[in-house]
């Protein structure tokens, strides 16, 4: 059977998903949605699909099996539930919805229909280092200690804190979520501004199991870098860096550090789109759920409260 999708948000990330899925046997893209009906256009000419500048009409267009959110943060959470109201599958780029009210609207939707729809773009969980790193947990005994280093580069506009923290810091909530399998009951956080609001973040959780997780985000400006340590009660876990090749040239030795997370995490997106298409077709959501975004915002609402509070807060 033909799966059919429709994309709504026709940007870099809309861009991404709708290579990844015209690329999938038996995937069919058929309607790309903007509010820009030329970037629609121009997108729609990615995968000879149609353009429309309705994004809540292909959201509830019943003859589609999925529909991928890659539009503004804000329009996700009514788009996600104009979806699911329909009974259609949705993968949603995080953040799920632009606030914990809203995280809740989407989970209460999904909760009134039959069986789950939703899947969040939390694509980290697909990346093979990452999946290496939770594979060698599994002999290592139990968790100490989680460390996630972010630096984050290429960002367009300069983003006030809560938006770092909603659009970057909630994927390394997520992985902390999901490596450790608990929840976090606290956050103290730390930020240090510059010219930005924030140029440098230290955040320390305290998770429900005892173990601890730290999370340093910096807006980079020397390229694209993600790292994950785990120290468990038996030994540690460090995930390996794509591999670069080193060029020795000039009397100096140099390697490639990545410069933006679509080509660090290229394989994860495919992997994911991938696994999203399988899910439909089985008639469940295998990735990370909505709530597991509705948990990883209201992290992130603890993390914005004790940035502004200076003490530690519950999550
Ligand atoms: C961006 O929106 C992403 O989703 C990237 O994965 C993340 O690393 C970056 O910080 C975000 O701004």
């Amino acid at each position: 059977m033909t799966i059919r999708v429709g994309v709504i948000g026709a940007g870099g990330m809309g861009r991404e998903h709708i290579k990844n899925l015209a690329a999938l046997e038996g995937v069919d893209v058929v309607v790309i949605a903007d509010v820009d009906a030329a970037a629609a256009l121009d997108a729609a000419g990615l995968c000879d699909a149609a353009a429309s500048t309705d994004a809540a009409g292909v959201a509830a267009d019943p003859s589609l099996d999925g529909v991928v959110i890659a539009s503004p943060d804000h329009t996700h959470a009514d788009l996600t539930i104009a979806a699911v109201e329909r009974g259609g599958f949705v993968l949603c780029e995080k953040p799920l919805a632009s606030g914990v009210p809203d995280a809740e609207r989407v989970v209460a939707a999904e909760v009134a229909g039959e069986h789950p729809l939703v899947q969040v773009g939390f694509m980290r969980q697909y990346d093979p280092a990452h999946l290496h790193v939770q594979s060698a947990m599994g002999e290592l005994g139990s968790v100490r200690h989680v460390r996630l280093v972010h630096r984050n580069t290429n960002h367009e506009a300069e983003r006030p804190l809560d938006l770092v923290f909603s659009q970057s810091l909630i994927h390394d909530v997520h992985t902390a979520r999901w490596l450790t399998g608990t929840e976090f009951s606290s956050i103290t956080t730390h930020v240090v501004s510059g010219p930005r609001p924030v140029e440098h973040v230290m955040l320390l959780g305290a998770m429900a199991d005892g173990s601890t997780v730290t999370i340093e985000f910096v807006e980079a400006t020397y390229g694209y870098d993600v790292e994950v340590e785990v120290t468990c009660e038996h030994g540690m876990v460090t995930a390996a860096q794509p591999s670069q090749p080193v060029v020795r040239f000039e009397g100096a030795a140099h390697q490639h550090v990545g410069d933006d997370w679509f080509g660090r995490f290229s394989e994860a997106y495919r992997l994911e789109a991938a696994d999203w298409v399988a899910g439909i077709r089985a008639g469940e959501v295998r990735g990370p759920t909505s709530t597991d975004g509705l948990a990883a915002q209201r992290v992130v609402d603890a993390a914005v409260r004790s940035a502004a509070s200076g003490q530690r807060e519950q999550v």
